[in-house]
């Protein structure tokens, strides 16, 4: 017997509003259908779940779903699915429909889920109704289960025990199972099922085969789960992930091999420490160079025409406010250099933390103490740096102002005399610097009064 196992196929998932990263998806599952179900010419697939990215299906997912299950059909190769938590029927509401459940009434599919009309039974495969809980292929007997949610560790002595009525010693014991298991990639306020509670399962089942958690493990040689077809997400591009081709021969020994070679869009993580960079545009020119020295350059041929999707992550501690980032100008640069389907900047960077007044002598006066503050607040932005101290005496000056009852206009003429002086000397934009400097200078006095 061989069988192909897959699951969290996510068809119609849409990521970056990029109608290509839709068709990673439908690419990814046709690819497999033909190059690793009838390539290998199996016995039957299994699709453990989250065969769709939402219970809604657009047009276009359910386009690629029967472009694939098409195949297989005229290939005379039966698919057996269960619902996962992303394509379920909704328990809760008026409707009991599911476009799994009508797959399965076209026939493209055999949709395997629980009776719990009184209790919690395993009915066998009814034809004519064209719904069960198992059904027998090539020597198997196939069980399938539903999306428990909350519930799935208190679900499993009910599972064991329809189990031990339902199943047939005669055949290979494969069981269907949606469901993240304690210790793998677990996600909060769902609890995993339990590696104990699962073990309850043996001497009742040969093969556990899940889907949900998107990366690839095992458990004892007796449960499998492949991972999803595609990365849902930046963050699961390093996991590992495809689907198993399963071969068990007379005497029930299992042969699982993890196949990861079909399309997948390439993902590279690049990642730049903005840490020194005095401007903006020194970090828009170090990310720029490191993405000639590191970015993988689109090879149309090697790439299988799929341009890669490439994250930048920007690091370390940035010595100015990040709105002054140009981030769109990064990803349009970094596109240009690479060809990529799409750039994402992440700025993970933390602001610049300066002591303030470290070391300072405790018998200083309250002058020299107050002007000390004042310009390591005012170092703290890489821009002033280097001005810091002529900038505290401004300030100190215009508060003397303020405190002899001076008026508004005459505190901003000082200001503007004594910074108008600087913003002269040598800076590439005047009015920039100056007006930055006069908010920042304003600011820092504000601050001071009401301390
Ligand atoms: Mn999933």
């Amino acid at each position: 017997m061989k069988f192909l196992h897959i699951a969290d196929v996510h068809l119609g998932c849409r990521r970056y509003n990029l109608d290509e990263r839709t068709k990673d998806f439908a690419r990814a599952w046709l690819d497999v259908v033909h190059a690793h179900a009838i390539g290998n010419r199996v016995d039957f697939v299994l699709i453990c779940g989250d065969f769709f990215n939402a219970r809604r299906v657009e047009p276009d997912a359910m386009n690629h779903a029967i472009a694939g299950l098409e195949a297989l059909r005229e290939a005379g190769i039966p698919v057996v699915a269960i619902e996962g938590n992303h394509d379920q029927h909704e328990s809760d509401s008026v409707s009991r429909f599911s476009w799994m459940r009508s797959l399965s009434q076209w026939k493209f599919l055999k949709l395997l889920e629980p009776d719990t009309t009184d209790g919690f039974r395993l009915a066998p495969w009814d034809d004519e109704e064209k719904k069960g809980s198992y059904i027998d292929i090539a020597g198997a007997r196939i069980f399938g289960t539903h999306w428990f949610g909350t519930s799935t560790n208190a679900a499993i002595p009910l599972l064991t025990d329809a189990l031990r009525d339902a199943r047939d010693d005669s055949h290979f014991q494969i069981l269907m199972l949606h469901t993240d298991v304690e210790g793998q990639l677990n996600r909060p306020n769902i609890p995993a099922l339990s590696v104990e509670r699962m073990k309850e399962l043996k001497g009742l089942v040969d093969y556990v085969a899940l889907g949900h958690t998107h990366k690839r493990f095992e458990i004892d040689g007796w449960a499998f789960n492949p991972g999803s077809l595609e990365a849902c997400s930046i963050d699961e591009h390093r996991e590992e992930r495809g689907v198993y081709l399963v071969e068990v021969d007379e005497a029930r020994n299992i042969d699982a091999r993890h196949l990861r070679d079909y399309t997948q869009r390439p993902f590279q993580r690049l990642s730049f420490d903005v840490s020194g960079a005095e401007s903006p545009d020194a970090v828009r020119e170090g990310v720029l160079e490191v993405v000639r020295r590191e970015a993988r350059a689109f090879d149309a041929e090697k790439d299988k025409g799929l341009a890669p999707i490439i994250e930048i992550n920007l690091r370390g501690h940035l010595g100015f406010k990040n709105s002054l980032l140009d981030i769109p100008k990064m990803r349009s640069d970094a596109r240009e250099a690479t060809g990529a389907l799409h750039v994402l900047v992440t700025n993970r960077s933390v602001p610049v933390e300066y002591a303030v007044a470290e070391g300072l002598d405790t018998e200083a006066s309250r002058l020299v103490r107050e002007r000390r503050i004042i310009e390591d607040l005012i170092a703290r932005d890489t821009r002033f740096r280097d001005r810091a101290p002529q900038m505290a005496g401004l300030i100190l000056e215009a508060k003397k102002f303020a405190l002899e009852d001076k008026s508004p206009e005459e505190i901003l003429k000082l200001i503007e005399e004594q910074l108008g002086d600087e913003a002269g000397a040598g800076a590439d934009d005047p009015a920039k610097p100056y007006a930055v400097a006069t908010a920042t200078a304003l600011q820092a006095l504000e601050r001071n009064a009401t301390s």
